[in-house]
């Protein structure tokens, strides 16, 4: 696949930048006090070996059920096609030919790579429960339309990551049915965790599973048969050029395993992105023998906090962001995947009461902070999800929040522009809990641009403690001149957003 030139710009500079955010971030350090909970997480190292391809990437996370049915033959049975009030326990219909379609909208909203739920047989299933890892779900087509995905994406500069559950299985595993068939003589014993026999379907079961549910089992990772199996899959799985892997529920995967894991997908191509999600404790997984990447709740917790409920001020949501920054590699920021909001649960915009501002104000901060921005489909349209229900998207333009995709649009475009909202150092400049107003810098190459939040619901003013510089605001195109004082700004509207770029 071709690279983005300005990638391989970027990795020829990366010690510079590195070491600018090295020295913030080392500030930072200082500047905090440090919880008794993190002074027993593994600090994290300067540096991991991460492929240069994923620095500075925006993500797009698709729900392959719920994005786009492309082939009605292959709707499973119950599929219920209504995007509106759709029943969420009900498959809609959503399949890789349906990516395939949609493929040139994703290259106008200028995302770097989109990331697949799970295809594999079992996983239309939203808990994932797969009975083959080594075929494509029919719902979801065929191993050719997963080929094509990856191709066309490629032709389009998106890389193609895949996600996979390997926690546990479901019932309908081949292994888990022979043993359920032979019990305590099926040669697949081992792969579970059996405490005693008869097997059978029952609450609560006689063998390990997934929050006491028998029919989610859970996998014994330290078989080898099961890792020869696994590791199989995830070769088979890699052969048509998929660029990386997310493994779910990582933290309850033992280290032992998701240290062969990383081996092993290396040693297919040390190019492969490997990212685990993980609840926290995120340096343990990033000493360089796990991942390269986390997409933890940290970010998600505290946008929320800030954005949406207003619970957290200015001073607090510093603290917060300023101590997850401190669990990710110094010199690696493309390792903290953020998320707004949980896919499987509330939208973001539905957790803000759909005030669009505040949604707004969110994805701001997601896409002008270190880090990869990870969009939940139909996030970027102003979609809403009061509940669990994983509601498909509407391809009807007229159905869009156009505010919203704008919005989304414009910010990603910028950050495709300007290569400091990609790599540029953070380092906090106001957090004014009187005002409500939250700033901050990203320094990239001895260049500047500042972010500046209004998180009230009045306008109001604020003086910055910057250089006597002219900068250019992009989100309402205005001048301004920096004074000795710093920079001034008046009259900043509620809930807005402002980015400065030096001139
Ligand atoms: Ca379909």
């Amino acid at each position: 696949m071709r690279r983005n030139p300005e990638m391989i710009a970027h990795s020829t500079n990366k010690h510079v930048a590195a070491t600018a955010l090295l020295a913030a971030l080392s500030f930072l350090v200082v500047s905090c006090s440090t919880p008794k909970l993190e002074e027993r997480q593994v600090p994290p190292p300067d540096s991991i070996a991460a492929p240069g391809w994923a620095q500075g990437m925006a993500v797009y996370a698709i729900d392959v059920d719920r994005f786009n049915n492309g082939n009605r033959f292959n709707d499973p049975p119950g599929t219920d096609r209504r995007r509106k009030n759709h029943s969420a326990d009900r498959p809609f219909g959503g399949d890789l030919f349906g990516i395939r379609q949609r493929i040139w909208y994703l290259r106008s909203l200028k995302i770097n790579a989109v990331c697949l739920s799970p295809v594999f047989t079992g996983n239309l299933d939203p808990d994932y429960p797969t009975s083959d890892y080594l075929k494509i779900d029919p719902a979801f087509g065929t191993e050719k339309d997963l080929e094509t995905v990856v191709a066309k994406c490629h032709e389009n500069d998106i890389r193609v990551i895949l996600d996979i559950n390997l926690v546990y299985t479901g019932t309908e595993f081949f292994a888990f049915r022979d043993v359920l068939q032979r019990q305590d003589s099926s040669q697949y014993r081992s792969w579970f965790f059996i405490s005693d026999f008869p097997v059978r379907r029952q609450d609560p079961p006689p063998y390990r599973s997934w929050r006491g549910r028998g029919d989610l089992p859970l996998l014994n990772t330290a078989s080898p048969a099961v890792r020869k199996y696994l590791f199989d899959a995830i070769r088979k799985w890699t052969a048509p050029g998929i660029d990386g892997w997310r493994v779910l529920n990582a933290d309850a995967l033992p280290a032992d395993f998701l240290k062969a894991l990383r081996e092993f997908i290396k040693s297919i191509d040390p190019d492969l992105l490997l990212i685990g999600e993980v609840r926290d404790n995120v340096a343990a997984r990033l000493q360089g023998d796990e991942f390269d990447a986390v997409q933890d709740e940290g970010f998600r917790r505290a946008v929320t906090g800030f954005f949406a409920r207003d619970s957290l001020a200015p001073s607090q949501f510093d603290a917060a962001i300023r101590n997850r920054f401190k669990q990710f590699p110094s010199l690696v920021p493309a390792a903290a995947w953020n998320t707004a909001s949980n896919p499987h649960g509330k939208r973001f915009l539905s957790i803000c009461e759909d005030s669009i501002k505040r949604a707004l104000q969110a994805a701001f901060f997601q896409l002008t902070t270190p880090g990869t921005p990870v969009i939940h489909y139909g996030e970027e349209m102003g979609l809403a999800a009061p509940g669990d229900n994983r509601p498909p998207i509407s391809w009807e333009p007229s159905d869009w929040n156009n505010t919203v995709i704008n919005h989304y649009r414009n910010l990603l475009a910028l950050r495709r522009e300007y290569p400091i909202l990609r790599f540029g150092a953070f380092s906090k400049l106001l957090a004014d809990d009187v005002s409500g107003v939250y700033a901050y810098e990203l320094r990239y190459k001895n260049r500047r641009a500042v972010c500046v939040l209004n998180r009230s619901d009045v306008h109001v003013d604020a003086t910055l403690p910057l250089p006597a510089l002219r900068w250019r605001e992009k989100m309402f195109g205005n001048l301004y001149q920096g004074t000795k004082q710093g920079l001034r700004v008046r009259y900043i509207p509620p809930r807005s957003s402002l980015l400065f770029l030096q001139e």
